[in-house]
C-alpha cells in the first residue's frame, strides 16, 4: 500500500499513462474523471464507466479487456463495491494487477468491511467508506490534484459543483447549471451513449460547462421528460408502514433525484421510491433520520442513508412486476421501520 504523500508524484509520473474508471450516473463521476483528464490530458478512450449492476460491470470488464492497460496507473473514482458484486470486481482488479498496473481507488459511498478488505488486496491506495463531508470529486481534488499545484481554480470550481450536486444542495449561483449537467448526463446514460459521456468528460476537463454540447443533450432530456411526466404522475401512490409514509411512482427516463423530489413534494412522503421501469432500477430517497438504504438492501441494493438504489437485473418491468416489487417493499418496510424517529421531520 502506498503512502498518501506518494500519490501526487504517482499521478504526475503517469500523466501520459493513466486510465480513469468512474461512475457513469452523475456529475461526481464525470467531474472526478474530468479533473484527472484536465491535469493529465489523457485521451477519451482512456476514460471508462462503471456502475453497480452485474450487467454494467460485465460491460466495464469488456471495455477494460479491450483497452488492456499495461504497466499503467488505473484510477477508480466515485464507485463503491457492493457486497453482492465483490467477486466480480475483485476479479477485474486481479486482472489489472496481473498486467502490471497500479490501482488507486477513491470513493465516498458506504462500503462493508468485507468489500474494503477485498479491494485493499489489489489496490495500491484506497479511500473507501462513507464520507459525509466530501464527494468523490472533492477527494480526488484533495488527494491527487491539489498537491500538484496546477490550475487550482479549475479544481476548486469542479469540486464545488460536484459537492452541490452530490449532496443535493440548493445554490442560487449553480442551480441552473446543475440541472443542465444532471439532465444531460441522465440523457446520455439512458441512451447508453458512452462516446458522448466520454466527450462530456473531455468538455468538463476544459472547464467550459456552459458548453453547447451539454445544453443540447439537456434539451433532449427535457423533451423526453415532457413525454414521460404525465404517466409518471398518474402512477404515484402513497403507502404506510408503521406510520412512515412511502411514496412510490414509476416511469422512465426521469433523472432519479428529480423523480424522487417530485414524489416527496407531491405526497409529503418520508421515503420516496422511483421505479425506472425501463431499466429495472429502483431509486430511494428519504428524509433525515430514516435510512432508506435498509429498504434498498432488501432488494440487494444499497447506497447512502438518504439516497440509495436497487435493481431487478436486466428487466423491463411491467405493471404486474412493479406491483409485486412494491408489495414486497412495503411488507419489508413494516419490519424495518418502527415508526418515525424523533429526528425526522413530521
Ligand atoms: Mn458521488
Amino acid at each position: 500500500m502506498l503512502n498518501q504523500s506518494e500519490l501526487p508524484e504517482l499521478v504526475h509520473k503517469n500523466a501520459d499513462n493513466l486510465y480513469s474508471i468512474t461512475h457513469i450516473a452523475d456529475f461526481d463521476g464525470i467531474g472526478s474523471a474530468a479533473m484527472l483528464a484536465h491535469y493529465s490530458k489523457i485521451s477519451t478512450e482512456r476514460i471508462m464507466f462503471g456502475n453497480y449492476s452485474g450487467e454494467e460491470l460485465a460491460r466495464l470488464r469488456a471495455e477494460v479487456e479491450k483497452a488492456a492497460p499495461e504497466n499503467s496507473l488505473v484510477i477508480f473514482s466515485d464507485l463503491a463495491m457492493n457486497d453482492s458484486k465483490i467477486d466480480t470486481v475483485a476479479e477485474l482488479l486481479k486482472m489489472l494487477k496481473s498486467s502490471g498496473n497500479q490501482i488507486v481507488w477513491i470513493d465516498h459511498h458506504p462500503w462493508s468491511e468485507a468489500a474494503i478488505a477485498a479491494a485493499s488486496e489489489y489496490c495500491d491506495f484506497i479511500i473507501a467508506g462513507e464520507n459525509k463531508d466530501f464527494c468523490a470529486t472533492e477527494l480526488v481534488f484533495k488527494h491527487l490534484y491539489e498537491p500538484l499545484g496546477e490550475d487550482l481554480e479549475y479544481g476548486k470550481r469542479i469540486s464545488e459543483i460536484a459537492h452541490l450536486g452530490d449532496f443535493n444542495l440548493k445554490s442560487e449561483k449553480y442551480d441552473k447549471l446543475l440541472h443542465s449537467l444532471a439532465g444531460a448526463i441522465a440523457y446520455m446514460n439512458y441512451s447508453r451513449d458512452i462516446s458522448s459521456l466520454r466527450e462530456m468528460v473531455a468538455i468538463v476537463a476544459t472547464g467550459n460547462l456552459e458548453n453547447e454540447f451539454i445544453s443540447k443533450k439537456y434539451s433532449y432530456y427535457l423533451a423526453e421528460l415532457e413525454k414521460n411526466m404525465q404517466s409518471f404522475r398518474e402512477s404515484m401512490r402513497l403507502y404506510y408502514a408503521n406510520g412512515i409514509k412511502i411514496g412510490v411512482a414509476y416511469g422512465k427516463r426521469i433523472q432519479s433525484t428529480q423523480a424522487c423530489g417530485i414524489i416527496s413534494e407531491t405526497l409529503n412522503s418520508d421515503i420516496s421510491v422511483y421505479i425506472d421501469a425501463e431499466r429495472g432500477k429502483l431509486h430511494f430517497r428519504s428524509k433525515p433520520g430514516i435510512d432508506c438504504s435498509k429498504l434498498a438492501a432488501t432488494l440487494g441494493g444499497g447506497g447512502h442513508p438518504q439516497a440509495s438504489g436497487a435493481e431487478i437485473e436486466g428487466v423491463v418491468l411491467d405493471e404486474t412486476e412493479i406491483k409485486k416489487a412494491v408489495d414486497r417493499l412495503i411488507e419489508s418496510a413494516k419490519d424495518i421501520y418502527r415508526g418515525l424517529p424523533d429526528a425526522a421531520p413530521k
